[in-house]
């Protein structure tokens, strides 16, 4: 199967380098809030002033094979490099433009076609991100227009140089420049493992097509991503930094930054812990989606030393433990485990291997469901370190941690299973350690009768990706499997779940910040009902009053949590469990995007 390396391969490297990286985020003693390779756009720098950069543009430090091999050792398997971006300048040779780092600058190299040459090297597999619909230098690249909403106060085209967007002629740059720039890449760099695109803004569908064609056509074996637009594309490309709640169907990857920002800034120095990535890859890992993280190299040619030292520690953890990532598949279990995540590993004829990558040591840690029997289980990478496992009552399996791995950076316990196949897990929602947890995706969603007063696309605009959400008035499951656009107080969510023994629970509702770098908000009234065996309805209605949790965000999508309040239940056994959203505070903040509720016995 042509895409099977890239579910094998799990952890990417995504680059963004370019004429950006000389100021770094600081035009003329002013610094940018947003991101680095925005800066012409944040500024509103002329063609010809940005363009002059290209003159101080000689990286005297750029060795490709250096950056393959921090990749391959940061447990890296393929690697993405930003060929042209919004703002049009080409990172390669190119013959339809001189607007290009060989014949443009002091440095005179291409840097791709080192690239391309050091990849197989190191066994990398070669991507090429190409902004196919946005291009600030060229006059008629793509430009939603002056009605269309904003990037962060930013206009999407090039309205500083090119301000008569009804004269723009979207066409004339995608015959004259795009097309042609991707046939040159398509055909100058030997085989290419993915064509990233970015931004589908104006493309229209039948040109997203043609350069669809165009791939399969010069590259048979390349994959595109999702964002080429209009649902072409051989996997799909998350949000920048966002975390999927569930496992999604088919293939995906989340394209992460490693501080704030894609292209290199000076003062950018918010990097993430190894820990932290290393999270963020196993959470990934466990949905069965790829990490593609990013590097933005210096002007000189340099990665940032902070970046070096986070891959390095990625590198050792994947050297240790890269059995528990590449190639193994999603969590098969009800929900995630608020100590870590779980990856499953099937190889033919082996047995099955439950990997669980502990993220907060504790003595013991429970599964709920297996319905297979446990071969045996051991502490990888750790010799002579037995792990006493055994069953606590019904489908529960009681795993003893070792009190040594209490001390090593995400470690890993294996459960082997008598079984070859995928595991056989059960589908009960019951409590866990004291909690029961309820993620959206598992719920059954009913729409009621009600039209919302306001439709949430019309305030939504653009995502940071540049799709288009559809207009929508009920709540609706998103592709990251949150309860999203819930603004519409007559639809609910249910589930149903098994309640061992009766008692008190606290009822906390997780929510997410919706989009790209918004605030995660609360306020919302919500309407709680539990009911079942014969007994009246318990019903609970509350205000939600809560904190972000910064161990559970993506920095990027905000997730918290709100109490709702305490309810009691009256003897064990199954219960509907249905949740309303009454009303929210600011409507115009999207309402709920909802991704469990949690129930935690007290
Ligand atoms: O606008 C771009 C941004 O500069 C960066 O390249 C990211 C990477 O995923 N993509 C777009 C925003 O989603």
């Amino acid at each position: 199967m042509r895409a099977q390396w890239f579910s094998e391969a799990r952890f990417g490297m995504f680059i963004h380098w370019g004429l950006y990286s000389i100021p770094g985020g600081i035009w003329r003693g002013r610094e940018m809030s947003y991101i680095g390779e925005w800066l012409q756009a944040c500024f509103r720098i002329p063609n010809r002033e940005y363009g002059a950069l290209a003159a101080r543009f000689n990286p005297e430090r750029f060795d490709a094979e250096q950056w393959c091999r921090t990749a391959r050792d940061a447990g890296m398997r393929y690697l993405v490099f930003s060929a042209k971006h919004h703002d049009g300048f080409a990172m390669y040779r190119s013959r339809v433009d001189s607007y290009n780092v060989v014949d443009a600058t002091p440095f005179g190299r291409d840097p791709l076609a080192e690239l391309a040459a050091a990849c197989p090297k190191y066994g990398l597999k070669l991507g090429i991100y190409y902004s196919q619909d946005l291009d600030w230098h060229h006059p008629d690249g793509g430009d939603p227009g002056p009605e269309s909403p904003k990037n962060h106060g930013m206009s999407w085209g090039n309205d500083w140089d090119y301000p008569a967007h009804r004269g723009k002629r979207f066409r004339r740059y995608f015959e004259g420049k795009a097309i042609p720039q991707l046939t040159e890449l398509l055909t100058g760099y030997g085989p290419v493992g993915i064509m990233w695109f970015d931004c589908p803004l104006t493309i229209s569908r039948e040109e997203s097509g043609r350069i669809v064609e165009l791939v399969r056509k010069l590259q048979p074996d390349c994959l595109i991503n999702t964002r080429i637009g209009h649902g072409f594309g051989d996997y799909g490309s998350y949000g920048d930094n966002q975390l999927p709640a569930a496992p999604p169907e088919g293939m995906w990857e989340t394209p992460g930054t490693l501080n704030r920002t894609w292209g290199f800034k000076w003062n950018d120095h918010d990097w993430k812990t190894p820990g932290e990535v290393l999270s963020l890859l196993a959470s990934l890992a466990e949905k069965d989606t790829n990490y593609l993280l990013n590097v933005g190299p210096m002007p000189d040619g340099s990665f940032p030393p902070e970046t070096v030292r986070v891959l390095r520690e990625t590198g050792k953890w994947l050297e240790r433990y890269g059995f528990a990532v590449y190639g193994c598949g999603a969590n098969p279990f009800q929900c995630s485990f608020d100590w870590g995540y779980v990856t499953v590993e099937q190889r033919p004829g082996k047995r099955t291997r439950l990997h669980l990558i502990i993220r907060e040591f504790r003595p013991e840690i429970r599964l709920y469901g297996l319905e297979e029997v446990v071969f045996r289980c051991w502490a990888a990478a750790e010799p002579e370190c037995p792990v006493e496992f055994g069953c606590s009552g019904g489908r529960c399996l009681t795993i003893r941690l070792p009190e040594r791995l209490r001390a090593r950076l995400l470690p890993v316990v294996t459960l082997e299973l008598a079984c070859r196949n995928a595991p056989a897990v059960c589908t009960d929602l019951v409590p866990l350690d004291h909690v029961l947890r309820l993620p959206a995706a598992r719920g059954t969603i009913r729409h009621g009768q009600r039209e919302a007063a306001v439709e949430p696309a019309e305030l939504r605009g653009l995502g940071a990706a540049g799709e288009r959400h559809p207009a929508v008035s009920h709540c609706c499951l998103d592709r990251t499997g949150n309860l999203a656009e819930w603004h519409n107080p007559a639809d609910r969510i249910e589930w149903e779940a098994y309640f061992p023994e009766e008692g008190r629970y606290r009822v906390e509702v997780v929510t997410v910040s919706g989009i790209h770098g918004a605030a995660w908000k609360t306020g919302q009234k919500v309407e709680l009902a539990v009911s079942g065996d014969g007994g009246a309805a318990n019903v609970l209605v509350a205000t939600l009053n809560g904190r972000p949790d910064p161990s559970a965000s993506d920095r990027c999508y905000i997730r918290g949590s709100a109490e709702a309040g305490t309810l009691s239940l009256n003897g064990a056994g199954r219960r509907k469990i249905s949740l309303r959203m009454l009303d929210c505070p600011d409507r115009e903040a999207l309402a709920m995007t909802l991704a469990e509720l949690r129930l935690v016995r007290l």
